[in-house]
């Protein structure tokens, strides 16, 4: 039976019989689908210490207890009503917002939801089999949280499609458990979606990167004239948070003890040797996840974008900030690839939106780039990371039919297969990361070799607190 005890939700569940008989008819497939393909091995007899968002205030969504992974209440919330909200952007700037689906922009809203909607399942399918290979009890608990909150991601979407779109909506939350991250049959909608993701360092990107593109995208839905997604998408974004900083410090604490071992080996030594994560190979796999989610964004010049701008469906990370919320006729200087050469051309701003979004995002990343090479200076260390040009390894928008190394300099496909695995990771720098992680750390307060404690447990709990107990 649905009840707001199982669901805690602020959407008047208990009042809605329609939403009720959606949900009904979808919960138990949804269970069955995370007892499939969520997390491997930690379904039955493990009990996680996790977060549950209970209420939007600040007590309510941060309320921590021991949870089985199948019980988790994986709730519905929308952020606090803006009174009198008025529409922020596009043609319809200044009116109020709406409170159901325009039918003229029910096709592009629902590919919108679809679409992240499916990016929730999709990673939680990515990381199901990393349990097994956890550097600590920690971090074994923050994989959980981060899973269980997609999961919740994925509810928001549906609660949306159930409650907005009717049968198509119902339709595609099926659908939302039926594609598989990789499946060659029915893949995920986006490509870095279907990447697998069998290691920590690549967990840890993925968590810092392609969680800041949700970031990003959350922004700018979170900006939709529709209020319901825009306040649905407002409320994920406290979520994502704690995914970003789940991968900014555990890169962050990988780098630490990679300094530390270095020192013990003597500098010049290979860190391999020691069992530690040589700094050539984080940045292959920065490059790797950064690219990936460069193209997330979309293409450079996009009418999508621009017909998503004008009816007001998705706007700018921070539209307030912008002086001018119509731009009918503004332009974005975009540097084009043509005959073998960088030209700069002016593009209509409204089509270049996914460009000006990724412009957002390049500087958020670089901001924590920034803060991990501290990390590298506080050691004495002359090595820094560093984003590669967006050109690089793109697979989505203008640059993807050419090939440039990490500065942006063009390269012929020859030079780009010769040289690809000095930038990418290739397959012995993946065995050699299953290598050092083939056996999981369950003992709290302890980690693996490669990768430093935090510095604070979560919720103010011991770093050896048991984050995750096993019922017998
Ligand atoms: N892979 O004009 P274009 C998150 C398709 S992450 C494959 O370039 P548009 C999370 C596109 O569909 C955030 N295909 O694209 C993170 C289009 O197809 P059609 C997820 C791609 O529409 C971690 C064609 O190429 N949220 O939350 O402007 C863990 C040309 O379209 C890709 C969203 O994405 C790709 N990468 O923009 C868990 C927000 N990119 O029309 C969760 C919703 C493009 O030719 N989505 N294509 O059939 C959107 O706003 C837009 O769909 C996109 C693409 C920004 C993704």
């Amino acid at each position: 039976m649905i009840s707001a005890e199982k669901i805690p939700n602020n959407v008047n569940l208990s009042g809605n019989k329609r939403l009720q008989r959606a949900l009904e008819h979808w919960q138990p497939k949804y269970i069955q689908w995370w007892k499939d393909m969520g997390p491997q091995g930690f379904q039955d007899y493990h009990q996680v210490y996790v977060r549950t968002a209970i209420s939007v205030d600040p007590e309510g969504w941060a309320h921590f207890e021991y949870v089985k992974l199948p019980e988790y209440r994986w709730g519905i919330f929308l952020a606090d009503p803006v009174h009198d909200r008025k529409i922020g952007f596009g043609d319809f700037f200044g009116q109020p917002v709406w409170q159901e689906v325009p039918g003229e922009f029910r096709n592009q809203l629902r590919r919108l939801i679809v679409t992240q909607g499916d990016t929730e399942p999709a990673s939680v399918e990515q990381q199901r089999l990393l349990g097994q290979r956890c550097p600590s009890m920690y971090d074994l608990r923050n994989l959980f949280q981060v899973n269980v909150e997609e999961g919740r991601h994925l509810w928001a979407m549906v609660y949306l499609l159930h409650s907005y779109f009717g049968r198509d909506g119902r339709d595609e939350a099926e659908e939302l458990l039926e594609r598989q991250s990789g499946n060659r049959d029915k893949p995920r909608i986006l490509e870095a979606f279907n990447e697998p993701i069998d290691n920590w360092l690549d967990f840890f990107m993925f968590t810092m990167f392609t969680d800041r593109d949700g970031k990003s995208q959350l922004m700018s839905l979170s900006e939709s004239s529709l209020d319901p997604l825009a306040r649905t998408t407002k409320f994920m974004l406290t979520e994502e948070a704690h995914h970003m900083f789940v991968g900014e410090t555990g890169i962050a604490r990988i780098l630490e003890r990679t300094c530390q071992l270095m020192k013990m080996a003597g500098f010049s030594e290979d860190v391999r040797k020691v069992g530690g994560i040589d700094i050539p190979t984080i940045q292959k796999h920065l490059h790797q996840w950064f690219s990936l989610s460069l193209d997330l964004h979309g293409s450079e010049v996009s009418s999508n974008a621009a017909s998503y701008f004008a009816n007001g469906l998705k706007g700018r990370a921070k539209e307030d900030t912008f002086d001018e919320h119509i731009v009918k006729n503004a332009c974005y200087n975009m540097e084009f690839f043509e005959e073998g050469k960088a030209v700069t051309k002016e593009v209509l701003m409204r089509n270049a939106m996914n460009e000006v979004l990724r412009d957002w995002y390049v500087g958020d990343c670089a901001a924590g780039v920034v803060r991990w090479n501290r990390i590298l200076e506080s050691h004495g260390m002359s090595d820094r990371l560093r984003l590669p040009d967006r050109k690089f390894h793109r697979g989505i928008g203008m640059y993807s039919g050419f090939h440039f190394d990490p500065n942006g300099v063009p390269l012929s496909k020859e030079q780009w297969e010769k040289r690809s695995s000095d930038w990418l990771p290739s397959s012995a720098d993946t065995e050699y990361l299953l290598s050092i992680m083939d056996k999981p750390v369950y003992e709290p307060g302890k980690f693996a070799n490669y990768i430093a404690p935090p510095r604070r447990g979560i919720n103010q709990q011991p770093i050896d607190f048991e984050y995750v107990r096993t019922e017998r």
